[in-house]
Formats: C-alpha cells, structure tokens, sequence
C-alpha cells in the first residue's frame, strides 16, 4: 500500500470513536437491524428492511482521513457497493426523468451530511456493516455506516437511517458549522471546510484531536455501563 499519506495528515495508530463535540453523547437506538427509510424528489417515501440483503459484497482495505488531520490505515470493511444499492434498490424506484444529484445522509444520533450522488457512486463508496470482520460496533457506526475513503471523514456517516435523493442541492442545516462544511470535502484536494484554506485548518483542527477523542471515549464508556445496568 501506497505509504504516503494526504497532505496535512498524519498517522494515528488508535482507531478512535470520534466526531463533532455535540454527538458524542449521542447513540443509536437500534445497532444490529438496518432499517433505512428513503425519500427524495421522484422518489415515494418508503422504509427499506436489510436494504443491503441480496445484493453482492464486498471487501475493502482502506485508508481513513479524519479533517482534524488523523489518519488511520487500512481498515478492513466489508458491505455492500453504494453504487449496486443506488442501481438496485434506488434507481428503478425513480419517477421517470429524475435528475438526482444530492443525496442527503442522515444518522440515529441526528447527525447529516450531503455529498454528490457521483461521489457516493465511486467504486470505493460502501455502506459498510462490517469492519475487521465482524459485525460493526457501535463505535464506528452500527449497524450501518457509509465508507467514503476520498473524503473526509465527516463524509462517512454512521449509523446511517435515512437517504434523501434529491434534484439540486437541498438545503439542510449543517450538523457542523457552516465553515465546516465543503459540499464535496475530498481528501485529495484538501477541502477540510468552506471559504476558509485547507492549509489554515489543520493547524486549528490539529488542536483538537486529543480533546475530542477523549470525551467520546468517556461518552461511549458511560454509555456501555448505563445500557449493561439496564439489561
Ligand atoms: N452519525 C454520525 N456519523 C459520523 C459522525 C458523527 O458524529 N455521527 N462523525 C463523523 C466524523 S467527523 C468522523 S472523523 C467519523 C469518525 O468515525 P469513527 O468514529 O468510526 O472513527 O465519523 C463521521 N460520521
Ligand atoms: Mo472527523
């Protein structure tokens, strides 16, 4: 594998439970069965069960690039290509003459993204329900997570319940703040956030790392203890 990391990123060896600040507490409520509810222009409303049942897998070896400048390598998922559930499940169920652009993201734990539909078609794209071989932890995304290894890892939305499907760019209030938040965010091009350089970013971003990995890990230990007491 290729041993050069994206400019500005460094290796982390840790593979930490991470994100924005105000969704650390945050927590799915279902973490072994996929429901995914799918909506959008030309498309009815309808809530998907096991959408990834029946359609081919795959495993993928890849590199994960946080924007505040970690990066882990070579993490091993496996799923289901975005592009065979968009050809199987999605397009046939298009109104004709649907011109889908955007797909909005949106998690249990109330986080969303967008990305283009043509990002999210690329052959690395996965929803991944799986990663080192088991079932996916609640830490990185159960029960079903999106992998976009060439953006950003605020563009690999976990814990995935809802896709929206929409002609043009939908406006939807970003989880982050506004500068935060680039419509594309690909590694390659350094697009860590809007109207500010990549360049300046990282050093901010850099800052906070330590912190925020921190309080997700407690966040999720309190988490494990309150749902083992309840059982
Ligand atoms: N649902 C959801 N998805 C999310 C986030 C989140 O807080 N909630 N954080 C994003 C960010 S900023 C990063 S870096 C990765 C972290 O993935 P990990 O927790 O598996 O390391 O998840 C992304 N997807
Ligand atoms: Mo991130």
């Amino acid at each position: 594998m290729n041993t050069e990391l994206p400019r500005g990123q460094s290796v982390c060896e840790d593979f930490p439970r991470f994100g924005l600040i105000q969704y650390a507490h945050r927590f799915p409520g279902e973490t072994e069965h996929v429901r995914l509810r799918i909506s959008g222009d030309g498309l009815d409303t309808e809530e998907l069960d096991d959408p990834l049942a029946g359609l081919p897998r795959v495993a993928q070896v890849s590199d994960f690039h946080c924007v505040t400048t970690w990066s882990h390598r070579a993490l091993r998922w496996s799923g289901v290509r975005f592009a065979d559930f968009y050809a199987h499940s999605i397009a046939p169920r298009l109104a004709p003459g649907s011109q889908v652009t955007t797909v909005v993201l949106r998690g249990q734990d109330g986080y969303r993204t967008t990305l283009p539909l043509e990002d999210l078609l690329a052959a690395d794209v996965l929803l991944a329900d799986s990663l080192d071989g088991k079932p996916l932890c609640i830490e990185h995304g159960a029960p079903l997570r999106v992998v976009a290894p060439a953006h950003y890892g605020y563009k690999s939305l976990k814990h995935v319940s809802r896709m929206e499907f929409c002609e043009g760019v939908p406006k939807v209030r970003p989880a982050a703040l506004a500068f935060m938040d680039h419509s594309r965010a690909r590694v390659e091009f350094e697009e860590r956030g809007r109207w500010l350089p990549g360049w300046l970013l990282r050093h901010v971003y850099r800052l906070m790392i330590r912190p925020t990995a921190a309080l997700f890990a407690r966040a999720m230990t309190r988490h494990a203890a309150s749902s083992s007491t309840r059982r």
